[in-house]
């Protein structure tokens, strides 16, 4: 049996990747901060809590890191905790730095001297390309021009990584992933915000739904897909980074109109208004990625398309909210 250690197991991405470890019979150690009230809700969901051994941590906190480490004894690390909410990072950019960024430090030091054999996939984001190559679809070779302090966290980490890499002759694969949805997704991120307040329009508890920049583009997945390609990536024989999309650009008032439309709901601007304190300081206009490589040496294809993945979120959020 093959132990991983997943920091962030109580995320989105967390979740779907013990599950996709337990499934392959891993055993699952995934890192939890103190909080006053546990966060289990994705992993209960998923029927898997009490398959995951948890281990206490904060990836501000070296010696817990250590720790995690040296009880788990793993094969595979996936680091993806983060302080991960693009819109935060203005508002908290100390934090989010020393989560993101120098966080990433200490549990790559952790591996360095406690596994330094294991392989570590680091979550690396199409947020670092920012609005570079304008309009262009970005691949592994596209500059990087990150546009928030989130963003320039992971940036920092990103190389951190590589550096760890070509320094120390570890393992290293960053994933440069493109947003990725589910039914799990937070709250606050805009494809959930939409698809729970689609289904409380629906279900009459709610008139209006109040979004910032209806412009702007992303390149959706489902991220169930996703982790896949991050395991994929640390079964390979040699270390690479790789761009994980779909290829498809699609904008906030594209996600409305299909949400809505999933919902039988007609004239979906009725029901969608902007308000100014959802809009970021400096906004990423548009994003579209090129996964070819991760096609071509990962075999690696985005199963859910862009109607299936809005037609699961918002059928998910009615179901919850019906009950
Ligand atoms: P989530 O926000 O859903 O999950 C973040 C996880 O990090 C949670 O488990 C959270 O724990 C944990 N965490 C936050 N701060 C700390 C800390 N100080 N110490 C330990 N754990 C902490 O993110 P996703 O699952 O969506 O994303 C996973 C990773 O991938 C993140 O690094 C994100 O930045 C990155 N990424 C995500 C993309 C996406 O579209 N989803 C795209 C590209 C990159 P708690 O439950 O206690 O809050
Ligand atoms: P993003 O995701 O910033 O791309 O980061 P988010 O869903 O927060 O925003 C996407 C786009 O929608 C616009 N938007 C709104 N966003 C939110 N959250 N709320 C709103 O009301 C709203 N109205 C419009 C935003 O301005 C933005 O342009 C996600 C995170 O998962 C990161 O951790 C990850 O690295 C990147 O995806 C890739």
């Amino acid at each position: 049996m093959k132990n991983a250690l997943i920091t962030g197991v109580t995320g989105q991405d967390g979740a779907y990747l013990a599950k996709f470890l337990l499934d392959k019979s891993y055993k699952v150690f995934g890192l939890v901060r103190r909080l006053s009230t546990p966060n289990f809700w994705r992993l209960e969901e998923l029927g898997i809590k009490d398959k995951v051994e948890f281990l206490d941590g904060d990836m501000t906190d070296q010696e817990s890191l250590n720790n995690a480490v040296k009880l788990s004894k793993p094969v595979e690390v996936y680091n993806l905790a983060a302080q991960s909410y693009v819109g935060t990072s203005w508002k908290q950019a100390v934090l989010t730095a020393e989560v993101d960024a120098v966080g990433v430090i200490k549990i790559l030091n952790a591996v360095k001297d406690f596994a330094s054999d294991a392989k570590f996939y680091q979550a690396s984001s199409s947020e670092m390309f920012g609005n570079s190559a304008k309009g262009e679809v970005k691949s592994e070779d596209t500059p990087l021009h990150p546009t928030s302090p989130y963003a320039i966290s992971k940036l920092f980490a990103h190389w951190m990584a590589v550096n760890y890499k070509d320094s120390y002759g570890m393992f290293v694969s960053c994933g440069i992933l493109f947003n990725h949805e589910s039914p799990l997704r937070g709250i606050e991120f805009v494809t959930r915000k939409i698809s729970d307040g689609v289904a409380r329009i629906k279900l009459g508890l709610a008139d209006k739904l109040y979004l910032g920049n209806l412009e702007s583009k992303r390149d959706w997945g489902f991220a169930g897909d996703y982790v896949e390609a991050m395991w994929m990536m640390l079964q390979q024989e040699d270390p690479e980074n790789f761009v994980i999309a779909t290829g498809e650009t699609h904008s906030v008032a594209d996600f409305c109109r299909e949400a809505f439309e999933v919902a039988g709901i007609e004239n979906w601007k009725d029901y969608v208004a902007k308000n100014e304190k959802f809009m970021r300081p400096s906004e990423l206009h548009a994003l579209k990625g090129d996964s070819s490589k991760a096609g071509k040496e990962l075999g690696w294809e985005p199963k859910v398309n862009f109607g299936e993945l809005v037609r699961m979120m918002v059928e998910a959020d009615l179901e919850r909210l019906s009950k």
